[in-house]
């Protein structure tokens, strides 16, 4: 058996009951074989068995009081996956389906998006299986507040710096910001995706959305296309979901459908972005509401949005929304690029099938880098005590996702694999980290 199948399974043996963990695995590991090859120092060094094993990982107690006086409990998490090259980054998922297994994954991933990004960070992630739908305000801050309390314990600038994801946007960042910076009486930039009046970066809210097009950019220029007069199908209704259609419709494509977890609009016209926003990041509503604005739009509360024929599919929503039943209609369709915004959306059987038929595919390590990249700016800009302009992290984030892409299919090339932008990211992601691990020794 080869090094790279030994040590997935025994991590798949000593972590039971973790399959989105054992998925992510199973979807790096093996890719990273034909460079392993070439270097026997990774496995004299047990580089792998390191890699899979999180530096450290919190499980605690969340208790809060809900708008009727009653205490309420949560599970938190916060996996510190590696800090090879970088305080632990990556961002917190309040949703229900959060479980060690989920963080583990995104945790994971986040060490190879994070190198690729060529910034000097590490790789984390947290969460909670509290929902926010459907609370108030006050609840929200009620459960940030407790979340931080225990959390800020392990935070810290040069340490671990946590930002958003699934259900964690302004809001949550500002209230667990403001408690942590009541425990520590400390001004420091210890999460991102801050407000912009203390201390946020502009271009972090677009940033993963819109490194996302980028991405596609790069991947259709690669065969003299751009996105001009594409239709495009996005999943989701989100922070990253928006902010593709917004840049995707700049871009002159024509995004027409977007989804939330009850169901999926189709609008033929070209979807009205600024309704979206009122109704997802003002009112906190469903899509379905999107037909008050647009009347001609049909909602579809069963189904694949993935059924709706496009040119480019941008899976931004969540995990193991894109299956095999999608990749067929996709490939049936004549899709030519699917790109991830969201972590781990495709399975891997239906990865392969697309791959296989032709279409170009960008996995979520490396299409949905941008805001973990932007992330990072933040924390340079509020380590100098200055701000850029929109422009200035605007072309900063462009050139990192022109970056990405040209290292990924770089490695993938050199490699043999030419064109396979799963296997060049994932190579061109551990190469850093495995060289920072090496060089500092079994620690
Ligand atoms: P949001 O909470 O802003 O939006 C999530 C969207 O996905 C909503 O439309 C939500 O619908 C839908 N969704 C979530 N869970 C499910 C589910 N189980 N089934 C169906 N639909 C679901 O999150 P983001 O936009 O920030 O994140 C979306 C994806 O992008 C995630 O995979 C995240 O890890 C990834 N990502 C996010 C980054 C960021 O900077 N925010 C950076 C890189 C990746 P509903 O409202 O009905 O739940
Ligand atoms: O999955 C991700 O990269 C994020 N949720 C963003 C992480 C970050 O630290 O900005």
């Amino acid at each position: 058996m080869s090094y790279t199948m030994k040590v997935l399974e025994l991590a798949k043996q000593n972590n039971p009951s973790e399959p989105e963990f054992h998925q992510a695995m199973t979807e790096i590991l093996p890719t990273l074989q034909p460079f392993i090859d070439e270097h026997p120092e990774y496995e004299k060094e047990k580089i792998l068995e390191r890699l899979v094993e999180p530096e450290r990982q919190i499980i605690f107690r969340v208790p809060w009081v809900d708008d009727n006086g009653e205490i309420q409990v949560n599970r938190g998490f916060r996996v510190q996956f590696n800090s090879a090259i970088g305080p632990y980054k990556g961002g917190l998922r309040f949703h229900p389906s959060v479980t060690l297994s989920v963080i583990k994954f995104l945790g994971f991933e986040q060490i190879f998006k994070n190198s690729l990004t060529g910034l000097p960070i590490g790789g984390g992630k947290g969460g909670s299986d509290f929902d926010p739908k459907g609370k108030s305000d006050r609840e929200v801050m009620s459960f940030c507040q407790s979340f931080m309390n225990e959390l800020c314990k392990y935070l810290g600038v040069n340490e671990d710096i946590p930002a958003g994801d699934i259900g964690v946007g302004g809001r949550e960042i500002g209230f667990m910001y403001g408690q942590y910076k009541r425990i520590t009486g400390q001004y420091e930039g210890v999460l991102t995706g801050k407000g912009l009046t203390y201390g946020g970066s502009l271009v972090r809210t677009e940033a993963t959305g819109y490194g996302l097009v980028y991405m596609a950019e790069s991947m259709l220029r690669s065969k003299g296309e751009s996105f001009i007069g594409k239709k495009v199908v996005i999943s989701g209704s989100g922070n990253v979901a928006i902010f593709a259609a917004e840049k995707a419709t700049q871009f002159d494509a024509k995004v027409i459908t977007m989804s939330d977890s009850n169901g999926y609009v189709h609008d033929p016209e070209g979807i009205d972005i600024d309704a979206v926003k009122q109704i997802k990041l003002g009112r906190r509503g469903r899509i379905k509401e999107y037909l008050e604005f647009r009347p001609h739009a049909k909602y579809f509360e069963k189904g694949l949005v993935w059924s709706t024929p496009c040119d480019i599919a941008l899976p931004c929503a969540t995990q193991n929304e894109l299956l095999v039943d999608g990749a067929e209609l996709l490939i049936k369709n004549g899709c030519v690029v699917v790109a991830e915004g969201s972590n781990m959306p495709t399975s891997l059987e239906a990865t392969h099938m697309l791959q296989e038929s032709g279409v170009m595919f960008a996995p979520g390590k490396a299409a949905n880098a941008g805001g973990v990249a932007v992330s990072a700016l933040e924390m340079a800009q509020n380590s100098s005590r200055i701000s850029w302009s929109f422009e200035e992290v605007d072309n900063k984030l462009r050139s990192i996702m022109r970056n990405i892409y040209t290292s990924s299919s770089s490695a993938a090339e050199d490699y043999g694999m030419k064109g396979n932008l799963v296997a060049g990211a994932n190579i061109a992601g551990f190469k850093k980290v495995a060289d920072a691990m090496l060089l500092q020794g079994a620690v």
